[in-house]
């Protein structure tokens, strides 16, 4: 049995002039799940549950558990000392860490400490999700923004932490997916799901449904046709919507399946966001076999203008979200260009 730590030692060997500073930075974000992870099983019990009393920069409430996750994961990343800042979803600014002007960090990090916040209260999974950059200001000086703000496929690693039955995280460094589960007796992730891959195609489909008057025509059309009865092709597909990102597109890899949060007529980029939801869940899905797209173009293809932007959201196994793009080619053309 192999645990996460000897795995991420083990690949760092593969790089010959490797410094170990990424494998530090990989195994302080470990660190941080474990505290995470501690203090979600025994939210109810403790005094975790409920509101901090405070809104982050999108104008949500933080739970305390956002709090907490988002000061575990920033804490453990500082004291490492290869990270130079972390965008996180909890906090306006980018976070900046140490002097600025002995930065020694190489890379930057984005991160949503716990995503689906609103399944934390009634024992639903909920997740961590994380990217990792190579920062493009030079070490020594104070990170940037600019730090952040590069596509998708400039990143050199990317995972997520699913709170779920068993804790897992399954993470990417651009060579293919890995999964590890956490045994709490020992207190250390293992490899259980190597070489992850996902299904071209799949039977589920994940939407909130309710917006479904506000969803784009190509959507809705799309919808209709994972309805249409069609045996060969198995449809109608079934339909199932945690509300945890983390968890949807876990089940996707698991089984097969496409999870969408598209744009509609209130918000036109859709709620989720580029930098630490769909850019990472993106490159692990590719690096899984499977595809990603903002119903147009690849989600790993956009320039981030704002380390808090929106985008809308395809992804999951690629054929059925090749079938959603061209549906969305199809019947709402005009918002490609809006992108
Ligand atoms: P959060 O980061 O504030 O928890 O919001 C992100 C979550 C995703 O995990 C999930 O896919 C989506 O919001 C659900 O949104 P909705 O309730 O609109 O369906
Ligand atoms: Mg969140």
């Amino acid at each position: 049995m192999k645990t996460l730590v000897e795995f991420i030692n083990d690949k760092q060997v593969e790089y010959p002039g490797a410094t170990g500073e990424f494998t530090r930075l990989l195994n302080d974000i470990t660190i941080a799940a474990k505290i995470v992870n501690r203090e979600i099983r025994i939210a109810g019990l403790a005094d975790i549950n409920g509101l901090h009393g405070t809104t982050n920069i999108q104008g949500e409430e933080q739970k305390k558990l956002d709090v907490f996750a988002n000061t575990h994961f920033i804490e453990a990343l500082k004291h490492g000392g290869q990270c130079a800042a972390i965008a996180s979803e909890e906090n306006e600014d980018l976070i900046i860490f140490g002097n600025p002007y002995s930065q020694k960090g190489k890379y930057v990090v984005a991160m949503d400490p716990v995503d689906g916040s609103s399944n934390i209260e009634v024992n639903i999974p909920i997740g961590t999700i994380f990217s990792v950059f190579k920062r493009i200001t030079k070490e020594g000086r104070p990170a940037t923004v600019d730090d952040l703000l590069q596509p998708g496929r400039e990143m050199v690693a990317a995972g997520y932490v699913l709170y779920g039955s068993s804790t897992t995280m399954v993470y990417t460094t651009g060579n293919g997916v890995n999964g590890f589960t956490y045994d709490p007796s020992v207190g250390l992730f293992f490899l259980s799901h190597p070489d992850m891959k996902l299904p071209d195609e799949g039977n589920t489909y994940s939407i909130n449904e309710a917006n479904y008057n506000y969803f784009p025509e190509g959507v809705k059309r799309f919808l209709n046709y994972c309805q249409e009865d069609d045996k060969p092709t198995h449809r109608p597909y079934s339909t199932r919507y945690v509300g945890s990102l983390v968890a949807d597109v876990h089940r996707n890899m698991m089984r097969g399946g496409i999870f969408i949060y598209p744009g509609n007529q209130k918000n036109p980029m859709g709620k989720l966001r580029l930098l630490y939801e769909c850019a990472p869940m993106a490159f692990i899905i590719e690096q899984a076999g499977g595809k990603a797209s903002d119903g147009f173009k690849p989600i790993l293809d956009i320039e981030p203008y704002d380390i808090h932007q929106r985008t809308p959201l395809f992804i999951g196994s690629r054929h059925m979200v090749e079938k959603a793009e061209e549906f969305m080619k199809e019947y709402s053309r005009e918002l490609a260009d809006f992108r």
